[in-house]
């Protein structure tokens, strides 16, 4: 097995990127510098020797993720293996659902605009890229692509991330109001709310 970089996987992405995504300049031709470790709201950048866990995430030109859908535990480490399985660019950025909309709108407004974070793969057709991230935030965080239409055509997954020391199954979202209600289907529970936040 090959081991993976994250590094030579950017600088490859760099070379081939197509004009359209406009990777190609001076700035992302740099060898990367050490990353920045940046406490956001849904983690942080996260030591390889510490990924326990390795998630596998398909991209495909449906512009849906497989799963789409995924759970950790607060204060968990996890290798997210992003593989494209298309025949176009995608990448997957983590962030609050707020952001990535916010990011989203940026990237149809300036598309070329350049964007690389730890919390970020672009991964070139049959290629894979990894993100080594510390969910160290509990609460409902997504995942997205944000190349210009993919976004709004439905290419946006969810993460959710468990408090320590709670039982997996409960996860109530951290800024959803109390309801009362005698479901325990909480996935259910946990996405309905999500959408009602303020
Ligand atoms: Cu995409």
């Amino acid at each position: 097995m090959k081991p993976l970089s994250i590094f030579s996987g950017l600088a490859i992405t760099a070379l081939l990127a197509s004009p359209a995504w406009g990777h190609g300049t001076a700035e992302h031709n740099k060898p990367k510098a050490a990353v920045v470790k940046e406490q956001k709201p849904w983690g942080i950048a996260g030591d390889a020797k510490q990924a326990k866990r390795s998630i596998e995430l398909r991209m495909s030109d449906d512009m849906r993720f497989s799963p789409n859908r995924i759970q950790v535990r607060q204060g968990e480490t996890v290798r997210l293996v992003v593989v494209n399985t298309g025949k176009v660019l995608h990448e997957l950025v983590i962030g609050s659902a707020d952001e990535l909309k916010a990011h989203a709108e940026m990237m149809k407004k300036f598309p070329n605009m350049e964007h690389d974070e730890p919390y970020m793969a672009h991964v070139d057709p049959g290629k894979r890229g990894e993100i080594i991230w510390t969910f160290n935030r509990p609460g409902e965080f997504e995942f997205a692509c944000l190349i210009a239409g993919h976004f709004e055509a439905g290419m946006v997954g969810k993460i959710v991330v468990t408090a320590a020391g709670k039982p997996s199954a409960a996860v109530p979202a951290n800024s959803a109001p109390t309801v009362a209600s005698t479901s325990t289907s909480a996935p259910a529970q946990a996405s309905a709310h999500s959408t009602h936040k303020h």
